[in-house]
């Protein structure tokens, strides 16, 4: 995964105008890196496979559904359940960091080329909370299952009850406790949450956002990740977009959707992005955190833009995923 320690200090860097493109990340091995440019924005395109940060692996997984003509769906559940499984990944699932008080909390959301979409959130003991989200949209009536509810479901459907909280995890909450200092505001270095957006060969769209939330939060905070519109929305007639960061900024102005909309109106995946950054950066205290949307449009052509510089994402369109630098609002303006 990229370090979050490479992001924090690059963030820094450049927001004091040091130049460092030279940082690489640890999986540039197997991701072809394409930094350096303010912008991103991609040509058309697709079957296509895109996610926030370097999540290679997430994306060869969904890949490999999409070319076998498997559905945006499927590859996009496959695809996140990656870093859901990872206890490397902090961010997410098995090994998400916890709440102040050592719980492992999830949220987490699908949505499909229907218009369908379910979610699950404050979930605890279950390593693939997509999959129950999934089961919510097809199985039941309801769009989000929240904290007992949505473990009961999932234990009904046959979901296992595990221990998340893994070693590493428990040390560093350890280390975080000793001066408990929480600040409202998360510490950019808390990020590595998955958004997915696929769209297979017949052209729909679907798409997946999950994430253990901010570490360190209050018992019970649920973020952007499973609210439909917030951290992920798709409409399979225009495009889809997912976010990434400080999940009460995106809630606050309901990102994703904004994304989605705007590219309906015209605007480009890229532009559509700015725009969604710059309604926080208009009324927000944005310098202090990290907010990044990725989007897709109907023909393919993907954008990306943060408010800090840093947020990477990486597409597919075969067997080789490409690793890209978003554009960045502090960058431009600061
Ligand atoms: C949240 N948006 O819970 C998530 C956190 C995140 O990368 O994206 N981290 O606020």
């Amino acid at each position: 995964m990229f370090s979050r320690r490479k992001f924090l200090s690059r963030s820094l860097l450049s927001s004091f105008g040091i130049a460092v493109g030279g940082i690489t990340s640890s999986c540039a091995n197997t991701a072809t890196s394409d930094r350096g440019g303010e912008s991103s924005s991609g040509d058309a395109g697709f079957p296509i496979v895109i996610s926030t940060w370097d999540n290679h692996k997430a994306n060869s997984a969904a890949w490999s559904i999409i070319e076998k003509n498997g559905s945006a769906l499927d590859a996009v559940e496959a695809g996140v359940r990656i870093p859901e499984a990872d206890p490397e990944d902090s961010s997410v699932g098995y090994g998400g960091r916890p709440d102040r008080d050592g719980n492992v909390t999830l949220d987490a959301c699908i949505m499909d080329s229907e218009g369908n979409g379910g979610s699950v959130c404050f979930l605890q003991h279950i390593k693939h909370p997509v999959s129950v989200a999934r089961k919510v949209m097809e199985d039941t009536p309801h769009v989000i299952l929240a904290g007992e509810g949505a473990l009961k479901f999932a234990l009904e459907k046959g979901f296992k009850k595990e221990n998340l909280f893994t070693e590493s995890s428990k040390k560093a909450w350890a280390k975080w406790k000793k001066e408990s200092n929480y600040k409202p505001l998360i510490n950019i270095e808390n990020h590595d949450t998955i958004g997915m957006l696929t769209i297979d060969k017949n052209g729909d769209i679907a798409g997946a956002c999950t994430t253990s939330g901010v570490a360190y939060k209050l018992y019970g905070r649920v973020g952007d990740s499973p609210i439909l519109g917030a951290g992920l929305y798709v409409d399979n007639e225009v495009g889809g977009a997912t976010a990434t960061g400080l999940g009460e900024a995106v809630l606050k102005t309901l990102g994703s959707f904004l994304v989605v909309e705007l590219m309906r109106q015209g605007r480009s995946p890229n532009d559509a992005c700015r725009e969604a950054v710059m309604r926080i950066a208009k009324k927000q205290k944005y310098k202090d955190f990290q907010v990044g949307y990725l989007a897709v449009n109907k023909k393919g052509e993907y954008g990306a833009y943060a408010i800090q510089p840093g947020f990477e994402y990486v597409i597919s369109r075969g067997t080789e995923n490409k690793l890209k630098n978003s554009g960045s609002y502090i960058e431009k303006n600061d």
